[in-house]
């Protein structure tokens, strides 16, 4: 293996190593050979589980604590020295008192256990977007699951020999004292803490604690943004390429988006989807004046229940090899692994997540956790795209903010410029869902799907997107949908899924601006002609009800906005000009 010569790394483990007390420390190169000697060690111990070797090769099983199996918001922490700089919708503590007292739960947590250490890049090594980090952990499902969802590997060390800055993570299991859970993050320092969990989003350090919390930060101060985003490529018959990113909160649909199958019309007209990133886009001003994007993860950590051959054919195959899943329910008759919607043919002699014997056919209650998830490496993705691997950006012609609202919000409208967007995005609001620790279906503002990840005061925030706008000449044009608006039966309106293409191609034509629109207050709404609904079920009323600006929702809609910034001491004037022009024109309706 590569030898780790940078002082400085030495000294920062050695550091920690003496702090939490481990029996040895192991540093993880990204071998083949190294990770199969430490999966055979989880498998051993029982932290990992074997699935049918045939049917789901390299695929293994893993259960969480009951009581860790999403993400915990309230304990989730940003310990900026003052405490305006972490803004009114983070939770903060002084970092010295953070340090302080998460420095007594890590001392000797890992007495008796492995401390692996693993280098990692978010990004390719050596692009310009590009940024690595070590995290130590105690914990083999974080080793095998790090090396799925971020780049490991010799260069990644070469890098730092080489004197490169890394964001220092630390993670300790340590008892899963759910009371003394902590997910803290030192922007200041470059450094991250996290202790007591052994979920995914907790602990999985170079996700959304890096690549959102600590890169939001970063890239306020280097000009760049972090978002909660997809990245999705758009062909058409000539093999013209557009670029689209989608920021949705957690569970409401990026991953499904991102892989998404066109309908055969669609097929048939020559268009062709393929997938650049599902969660996470780091975003850039090139040269031209244009927005590029990259996708800084290596792998998937999507929501199992409700994928299926119909809904997202892609993501099933990416999961058939090399993934590990978490808190879905096993099939022990064959030794594979089920969910609610996979198909019709749940497990009679199974085990549900929490591994309890369980019958699908007859139980009554859920085999799988609804936050239960797949971690599959992205190169397992049939539509994974080229410009995945080489992590040079994508340029982006659209960004799309989208929730989960059964009523109020069209199904699509366009902002009237990127300064009313920026306001749409700071609008945005979302049912809650099992992503995050809490009550689920409870409506909540959730700017630009950033509300948990923001790593800093969201008006800076608000105000660095405005400053992004104005740097750019040919900035991506904005819109806002919903998938899930519901009928007086609580059905979905709207198919989803693969026809969300149809409203894809709509956006595509207004960049390109090639296709007219209805002003409204909320921004440019499709004439129903211009939807293309061919081979769809769906009647012209629908359609009106789903394009409709309901003015007695968004009266009530205005009042909770208001309620939302008034948290902020200040909001940019672009956003606050924005509001009162809502204000007054759907007063005027
Ligand atoms: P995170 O990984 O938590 O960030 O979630 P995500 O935004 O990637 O959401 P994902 O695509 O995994 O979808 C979450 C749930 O929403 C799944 O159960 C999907 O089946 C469902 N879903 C996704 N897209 C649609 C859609 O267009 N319509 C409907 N009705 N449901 C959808
Ligand atoms: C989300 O909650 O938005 C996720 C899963 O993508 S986690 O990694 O847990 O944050
Ligand atoms: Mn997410």
């Amino acid at each position: 293996m590569t030898e780790v010569k940078n002082q400085i790394v030495l000294d920062w483990v050695k550091e920690m190593a003496e702090l939490t007390k481990p029996d040895e420390v192991v540093w993880i190169d990204g071998s083949k050979e190294q990770l199969e000697a430490i999966k055979n060690v989880s498998l051993a111990t029982g932290e990992m589980i074997e699935l049918n070797q045939e049917k789901l090769p390299g695929c293994l099983y893993y259960r969480t604590n009951p009581k860790d199996v999403a993400r915990d918001e309230k304990r989730t922490v940003i310990c900026t020295r003052r405490k305006e700089d972490a803004g009114p919708t983070n939770n903060w503590v002084d970092p010295k008192e953070m340090y302080e007292k998460m420095g007594k739960l890590f001392d000797g947590a890992m007495k008796g256990r492995t401390m692996y250490a693993i280098p990692f890049s978010m990004g390719v090594p050596g692009t310009e977007f590009a940024k690595l980090g070590i995290e130590l952990t105690d914990s083999i499902y974080v080793v095998l699951s790090m090396a799925i969802m971020t780049r490991v590997g010799a260069e990644v060390i070469e890098r730092l020999n080489a004197g490169e800055d890394f964001t220092r993570c630390l993670h300790s299991k340590a008892t899963i004292n759910e009371q003394e859970k902590y997910i803290a993050h030192f922007p200041e320092d470059n450094t991250i803490w996290s202790i007591n969990s052994a979920y995914g989003g907790n602990v999985l350090l170079g996700k959304k604690c890096l690549a959102l919390r600590i890169g939001s930060y970063l890239g306020k101060q280097e000009g760049w943004m972090a978002e909660h985003m997809l990245i999705l490529k758009i062909e058409n018959k000539e093999g013209e390429a557009k670029y689209v990113c989608g920021a949705f909160p957690s569970a409401c649909g990026k991953t499904n988006l991102a892989m998404l199958t066109p309908p055969d019309y669609f097929k048939e007209k020559g268009y062709k989807i393929s997938t650049v990133g599902d969660d996470i886009s780091w975003l850039r001003i090139g040269e031209d004046g244009r927005l590029y994007a990259v996708n800084p993860e290596n792998g998937f950590f999507g929501v199992a229940p409700g994928t299926n051959e119909k809904s997202n054919p892609n993501a099933l195959r990416t999961t058939h090899k090399g993934t590990i899943f978490t808190n879905v329910a096993r099939n022990l008759d064959d030794n594979t692994v089920w969910w609610e919607k996979l198909d019709k043919n749940p497990p009679e002699n199974g085990e549900d997540w929490l591994g309890r014997p369980w019958n699908g056919k007859t139980s009554e209650e859920k085999g799988a956790h609804p936050n239960s998830r797949f971690t599959a490496p992205a190169e397992n993705c049939p539509t994974i795209a080229d410009e995945f691997f080489t992590g040079e950006g994508v340029p982006i012609s659209a960004i799309i903010f989208g929730g989960r609202r059964a009523k109020s919000e069209p199904l699509v409208y366009q902002a009237k410029s990127w300064d009313h967007g920026v306001f749409i995005g700071s609008a945005m609001a979302s049912e809650t869902t099992a992503a995050a620790n809490g009550q689920v279906g409870v409506v909540r503002h959730d700017p630009m799907a950033m509300l948990p990840f923001c790593g800093y005061n969201m008006a800076e925030y608000f105000q660095h997107w405005i400053d992004m706008g104005k740097k750019m000449t040919n900035p991506p044009q904005i819109f806002h949908v919903n998938w899930f608006r519901t009928d007086e039966n609580d059905e979905f309106m709207w198919p989803g899924f693969g026809d969300n293409l149809r409203v894809i191609l709509w956006m595509l034509n207004r960049c390109e601006g090639s296709v007219g629109a209805v002003e409204t207050p909320l921004g440019y709404e499709p004439k129903a002609e211009d939807l293309d609904v061919h081979g769809l079920d769906i009647s012209p009323e629908t359609l009106e009800k789903l394009l409709r600006v309901d003015a007695e929702a968004w009266k009530s809609e205005i009042n909770g906005i208001q309620e939302f910034y008034d948290k902020f001491e200040w909001l940019p004037k672009e956003i606050t000009d924005c509001f009162e022009r809502l204000k007054k024109e759907i007063n005027e309706i």
